[in-house]
């Protein structure tokens, strides 16, 4: 049992300007959900009545009122419609629990101490906020745990000059749709528990979505550390309403249905998944081509292969994405151009051009400087004609970043006018990083025929490269 907080919403309007001792005081104690008819029968009965009756929208509102049971008492009544509102707004899976310490948190800690989350500060700042959704939302008891289903078109191959968006990368923005989904859904509970507190969170939030959802019987948590569903596979994106309303609970998705398989472990180009559900974020390519925001480590560029934004290989070879189902949601469609992409056009776009075109999309968190680093080692993966005016190009970018990615894709276009152009720069590049790219990129003749290409002792003459003084690096043949 609570009090009627001030200004608590009924189907009949609200209590304005009303102070809860005043409601408390001449109705006493009602419920927290309070069941309409109940509150009608006291308002009727009281004395004062008059007070509210004289009110006249509010007294109409509860004469008229049609729904005194709209206003849900109990979880058991309350979840399942919860639910259905939930998958009517277009969420494929909801699930509930409760609000608790995710048994994963040590696992957590002990992944951050390890340096895994590399530069992810956002997740090492909040460590502690992890500990319990209270610190989501204050008094929270439960979660719905929700997925929404991406799996829209199949991945059509790269041509040269093209690189691979990850589909959840395709359309809009996810975070907007969900976002929209969330604040619908809340009004919907408020509707019918006006004094609960809601709040709908997507991927931001401190708060281990896969853990929770497994909690709320969604699925498991596979090997490649995506959360899966024995009929969604994993192409979805999580999300949760939080509430300190109590609903009613799921049993947690307890089995473990990945077996023998490896598939994503034997995939993962870069090596990322350290062990079966342990990533390494550093070396993930999603990780370096969005959140990185500084140079791709040298070694690992030739891993991303032709992934310009995100990476889903250890999702495409998981067995258990191979029957997932189709996304109906039109938003999630591939928007012209991003399935796959052209990576030449990319260097044309100046910030505003870039803005225009991406600022919806989710390839708007890396920013043009990060998507045209991706873009450069992509072009140096896979040399084409066409790569080559463009990355001479990027080689005068205004920002370092691009300058460096730039000269290296250069370096592995074994052409004059690659060379050309690199010792170009070099006459008149101050900036120190791009410099020491440059020097390697000159030096190296890693192409894929190369007895340099992936051997270890190239990483030593880089190395010493880098201290060799400021004379012109040749190729060494
Ligand atoms: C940071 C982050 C990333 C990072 C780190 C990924 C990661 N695995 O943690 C990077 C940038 C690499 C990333 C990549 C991707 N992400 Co992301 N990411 C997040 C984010 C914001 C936080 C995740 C987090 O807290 N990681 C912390 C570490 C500790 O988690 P962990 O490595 O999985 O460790 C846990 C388990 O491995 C487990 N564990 C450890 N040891 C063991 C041992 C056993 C036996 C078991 C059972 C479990 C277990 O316990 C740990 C603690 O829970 C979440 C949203 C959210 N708030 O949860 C989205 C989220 C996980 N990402 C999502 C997506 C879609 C992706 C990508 C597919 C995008 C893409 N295509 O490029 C890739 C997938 C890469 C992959 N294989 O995971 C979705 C996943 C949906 C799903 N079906 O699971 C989420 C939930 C976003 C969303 N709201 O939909 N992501
Ligand atoms: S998303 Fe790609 S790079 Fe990251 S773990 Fe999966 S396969 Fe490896």
């Amino acid at each position: 049992m609570r009090h009627v907080p001030r200004g608590a919403r009924f189907p009949w309007g609200t209590f304005p300007n009303v102070p809860e001792e005043a409601i408390v005081g001449t109705f006493g104690t009602v419920p927290y959900c309070p069941d309409s008819e109940k509150l009608r029968a006291r308002l009727e009965t009281c004395p004062t009545y008059g007070t509210f009756g004289n009110v006249p929208h509010l007294r109409a509102r509860l004469e008229t009122c049609p729904t005194p049971s709209g206003l849900m008492s109990g979880s058991s009544e309350i979840t399942p419609a919860l639910k259905d509102e939930a998958h009517r707004l277009g969420f494929a899976l909801a699930g509930v629990c409760p609000a608790v310490t995710p048994t994963g948190l040590s696992r957590f800690h002990e992944w951050l101490s390890a340096g895994y989350g590399g530069q992810m500060h956002y997740l090492t700042h909040r460590r502690e906020a992890y500990a319990h959704p209270r610190h989501v939302l204050d008094g929270v008891r439960s979660l719905m745990m929700l997925a929404m289903n991406y799996r829209t078109a199949e991945p059509a191959p790269p041509r040269p000059g093209q690189g691979r968006v990850s589909r959840y990368a395709w359309g809009t923005d996810y975070h907007d749709i969900i976002h929209d989904r969330l604040r619908r859904l809340c009004g919907w509970l408020n509707e019918r528990l006006p004094s609960a507190n809601t709040r709908g969170v997507v991927d931001t939030a401190p708060l281990l979505e896969r853990e929770f959802a497994q909690l709320a019987g969604l699925g498991w948590t596979g090997k490649n550390t995506l959360l899966l569903n024995r009929q969604m596979g994993s192409w979805f994106f999580l999300a949760a309403l939080l509430t300190d309303a109590e609903l009613e609970y799921d049993e947690p998705h307890a089995a473990d249905h990945c077996g023998t398989c490896t598939a994503c472990l034997d995939a993962c180009p870069t090596g990322a998944l350290v062990e079966p559900y342990v990533m390494d974020a550093r070396r993930c390519i999603s990780y370096l081509t969005i959140e990185l925001r500084g140079a791709v480590p040298v070694e690992l560029r030739s891993g991303m292969e032709d992934w310009v934004f995100g990476c889903d290989i250890c999702q495409e070879v998981c067995p258990w994405n191979h029957r997932a189902p189709q996304a109906d949601e039109s938003a999630y469609q591939p928007a012209d151009g991003m399935n796959p992409l052209e990576l030449t056009a990319l260097f044309e776009l100046d910030d505003e051009a870039f803005r225009r075109r991406f600022r919806h999309t989710p390839l708007w968190r890396p920013r043009r400087r990060g998507m045209l680093r991706n873009a450069a080692i992509v072009l140096g993966n896979r040399p084409t004609p066409a790569g080559l005016p463009a990355l001479v190009r990027g080689l005068s970018d205004d920002e370092p970043l691009v300058r460096g990615a730039c000269a290296w894709a250069l370096g592995r276009y074994r052409e004059a006018a690659a060379e050309a152009a690199l010792e170009r720069r070099w006459a008149i590049e101050s900036d120190a990083s791009v410099r020491e790219e440059i020097a390697a990129a000159l030096e190296s003749d890693a192409g894929p025929s190369s007895p340099w290409h992936g051997h270890p002792a190239r990483a030593d003459r880089e190395e010493k490269l880098r201290t060799a003084g400021t004379a012109v690096p040749r190729r060494s043949d």
